[in-house]
């Protein structure tokens, strides 16, 4: 073993030994470490080769403490708890744009995929669900700065078992994409992936079907300066996307219209408008060219004045869009309970220059996911240790739910007051809405701003007027305020709507319902901030009901490279993930905990009363066990229905003894067979 496995069996335990032991792992390609059954991941920036199926066979079945660290032993446990014991899972993956989390989570499906079921109809589920990726990612995924394959979206996947262990199939929500991308990216960022896919990667029969030409600079929306992308083969993923559509259930002609729509896009990002003459003393504008409108109309089946009318008027409309959307690819539907294990693969923390109401969404939802680790860690050690009887010692932690309510609070929160200026009458700019915040927030703790007069800020001048400033568990980013009102309100005039519905192109059709105009809906549709809060409070609730699995992701340079472990950076994740802390709660509490029956049952064989048979209760084999191993008495604890068992030494110990007992017996058993020989 290369360093501590455990941190839990680190001496001494301090920020340096901790980050000592990271790196001497991380040196010698060990990404993974655990703290008690939390794993650590640390990007490696490179293929390893330790995702084989012959990996695959090493993990499978055995126990956690058996084997080196890895992610495929935390999946295993989750599956084997799940079909065995039947408890729901979840596996909650969080950390730091680019720390790996969406590979993690896909480690963790191949993983499962690899170990459950057999047969032609669970194979083909199974590649459903791994192939539900590619399609995902490339209409959800950018390069962005800090990730060159970075997720826009969130995404938690249920993914449902019958009784046996077989998959079913799966259900994905998808959490508020990004969708100004489309229109406009950072300097040094890319739009979604699938754009430079199709130009790369169809044919030229398709991309004359679609009216496409190949060359990127002809469109709009494709930044210009950072259009390839290292190492990304743009025309190979786009194969492996139709490959993947195919699986996942478009049919060819389900296909066709969603590049259909995807080339519209592309193309109404190059219309552009001219002033026009005044005409009855109004401004007016007319679009320069009106061929990309004829083109886009013959993909859409929009009748192009009334597309082109769509433009020029604005009526003042709401647009109902759902933040939180299901594609459900059940194969089977039973009546019998599912067994259900959720992985959750959101948008990581992000600090950018300039943060928008993206970044405060995103960074949102990573503080709620701080705060569940929390709650869940702390809440199921303390209640296991109550219920079974056990002395608990609490550990101090940074406790963030002070910045969860600074955000969601229905009153006082940053998203009650957005909505209340959304929906207030009269002039609403994001400079009034911000002036709002200085009136509520100033002296909230971890809120900063300098247009307050009562604010402590106002003499910072690295904190522009137009900005506030949110101390984050992660960090303390600092939001521009423009545009926030507008994100928020997400409102599609009327007139658009009502144009795109009318298309003869079904799909896009769908997407508009609201342009019917049988279905005017005239009251105000939520805001996306409150739609977000809403289904964020629901996945929180879901997962709560469920058996947490964690992997912390931990970015070890900012450069995107491998083998650079950039100290500091590592340091600053750790210390806002709690990591220390976690040790601690781990270590001041009992590393591992075991029913009795099925601890006897795998150590009984180290003792000869309890060997081959034990009569009595299994709790009172387990202790003549351990007095005949003389296991120290302050090692262990009995609980009302397990033993507690303080370090993950003793276990070690217990495990080597097994071994060794075993080849003992095949030894002996070998000599047997000589003899009779
Ligand atoms: V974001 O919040 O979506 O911006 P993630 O999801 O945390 O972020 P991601 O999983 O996309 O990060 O990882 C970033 C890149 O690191 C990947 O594209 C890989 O090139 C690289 N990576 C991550 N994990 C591994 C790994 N286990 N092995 C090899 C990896 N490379
Ligand atoms: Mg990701």
């Amino acid at each position: 073993m290369i360093g501590v496995g455990d941190m839990v069996l680190l001496e001494p335990l301090n920020e340096d030994s901790f980050i000592d032991n990271l790196k001497k792992r991380f040196d010698h390609s060990e990404v993974y470490t655990y703290i008690g059954s939390v794993v650590i991941s640390i990007n490696p920036y490179r293929p390893l080769p330790i995702y084989t199926p012959e990996k695959v066979e090493e993990y499978r079945n055995r126990n956690f403490y058996e084997l080196s660290p890895h992610i495929f032993a935390l999946s295993d446990e989750a599956y084997r708890s799940l079909r065995d014991q039947d408890k729901d899972q979840c596996i909650l993956i969080t950390g730091e744009s680019g720390a790996g989390k969406t590979e993690a989570s896909k480690l963790v499906m191949s993983y499962v995929a690899a170990v459950c079921g057999k047969g032609a109809e669970v194979n083909q589920v199974k590649e459903q669900l791994l192939q539900s990726n590619p399609v995902l990612e490339a209409f959800g995924n950018a390069k962005t700065v800090r990730n060159d394959n970075s997720s826009r979206f969130g995404k938690y996947m249920d993914i449902e078992f019958d009784f046996k262990g077989d998959p079913l199939g799966g259900v994905i929500s998808n959490y508020l994409l990004e969708k100004s991308r489309v229109v406009k990216q950072p300097r040094g960022e890319r739009n979604f992936h699938i754009f430079y896919q199709i130009l790369s990667g169809a044919s030229e029969d398709f991309l004359c079907k679609l009216k496409l030409e190949r060359d990127f600079s002809r469109y709009n929306y494709l930044g210009l300066d950072s259009a390839r992308v290292n190492g990304v083969d743009d025309a190979a993923n786009f194969r492996t996307v139709r490959n993947a559509m195919q699986i996942v259930g478009f049919m060819d002609h389900e296909t066709q219209s969603v590049f259909e729509v995807v080339a519209a896009v592309l193309k109404l990002g190059n219309i552009e408008f001219k002033p026009e003459s005044r005409v009855n003393g109004l401004d007016e504008s007319k679009i320069k060219d009106k061929n990309e409108l004829k083109e886009i109309c013959e993909l859409t089946g929009i009748d192009q004045s009334v597309l082109e009318r769509a433009f020029s008027f604005r009526t003042v409309e709401a647009k109902q869009e759902k933040v939180s959307t299901t594609l459900n690819v059940a194969q089977a539907q039973t009546k019998v309970r599912k067994k259900v294990m959720g992985v959750l693969d959101i948008y990581g923390f992000e600090i950018f220059e300039d943060n928008s109401f993206e970044q405060f969404i995103i960074n949102y939802c990573n503080e709620k996911l701080q705060q569940i680790f929390i709650e869940l860690t702390l809440k199921e050690e303390q209640e296991e240790y109550i219920r079974e009887g056990i002395e608990w010692t609490h550990i101090e932690y940074f406790n963030n739910a002070i910045i969860c309510d600074l955000i969601e609070n229905n009153q006082t929160g940053i998203l009650a007051m957005l909505d209340e200026e959304c929906l207030r009458p009269g002039t609403v700019t994001d400079d009034t809405f911000l002036e709002k915040l200085n009136q509520v927030c100033a002296t909230h703790q971890h809120f900063e701003s300098r247009m307050s007069k009562c604010s402590r800020f106002l003499n910072d001048t690295s904190l522009p007027h137009s900005c506030f400033r949110i101390q984050h568990y992660a960090g303390k980013v600092m939001y521009q305020v423009e545009g926030f009102v507008d994100k928020n309100n997400d409102l599609l005039y009327r007139d658009l709507s009502q144009a795109m519905w009318k298309a003869s192109h079904s799909l896009i059709k769908a997407l508009f319902p609201e342009g019917n105009p049988a279905k005017i809906n005239l009251k105000r549709p939520p805001t996306a901030g409150s739609q977000f809060k809403a289904s964020v409070a629901t996945l929180m609730k879901n997962l709560q009901t469920k058996n947490p699995n964690y992997i912390r992701c931990i970015k070890p340079n900012d450069k995107k490279a491998a083998h650079i472990f950039n100290d500091a950076l590592v340091c600053h994740q750790i210390r806002y993930l709690g990591l220390l802390e976690n040790v601690r709660v781990r270590r001041a509490g009992y590393a591992f905990r075991q029913a009795y029956e099925p601890c006897l049952e795998r150590y009984k064989m180290l003792c000869k009363q309890t060997w081959p048979h034990w009569r009595g209760p299994a709790r009172a084999g387990v202790e003549v066990l351990f007095n005949e191993l003389e296991i120290p008495e302050e090692e262990f604890s009995f609980g009302r229905s397990k033993i507690f068992i303080r370090n993950p030494r003793t276990l070690f110990k217990l495990e080597d003894l097994r071994k060794q007992r075993l080849e003992d017996l095949a030894t002996l058993i070998e000599k047997i067979y000589r003899g009779w020989k």
